[in-house]
């Protein structure tokens, strides 16, 4: 009897309001899927666990920054591949992969590169991750 209750107040605790769906912890995987993102911050929960994130806590996602040297860095993992392109644009053709060929290698905790060509005015970039 005490299960059945226990049972019954995990699922209605763990409704989602945002989007009507009926999700469960992770522990148990029910609901979620790969591409999934439990915690809605842009990362799906395989990315997250390749990565080492936290994929029930919203502040941990893949994400890049870029410091005043230029340097570009990102979450990673070691035994993981990246590549980072660059475009002046953000329309779909105007990416160029600038990293080497055989990708960049992933070190513990985080990764960086710097782009060695930066154009004058603004660029943006993308840092893929291999699948
Ligand atoms: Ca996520």
């Amino acid at each position: 009897m005490i299960s059945g209750a226990s049972a019954a107040g995990f699922g209605a605790s763990l409704f989602n309001a945002f989007d009507g769906s009926i999700v469960r912890d992770l522990r148990d995987g029910f609901g979620q899927s790969a591409t999934d993102d439990f915690d809605k911050d842009g990362t799906s929960n395989l990315t997250e666990y390749r990565l080492g994130l936290v994929p029930n806590g919203g502040s941990s996602l893949f994400l890049a920054t870029r410091a005043a040297n230029g340097l570009i860095r990102w979450p990673s993992a070691v035994g993981l591949k990246f590549d980072v392109q660059r475009g002046t644009s953000l329309f779909a053709g105007s990416w160029t992969t600038i990293s080497p060929a055989g990708g960049i290698d992933g070190a513990a905790v985080s990764t960086g590169f710097t782009d060695s060509a930066a154009p004058a005015g603004k660029a943006f970039y993308k840092v893929l991750l291999r699948p």
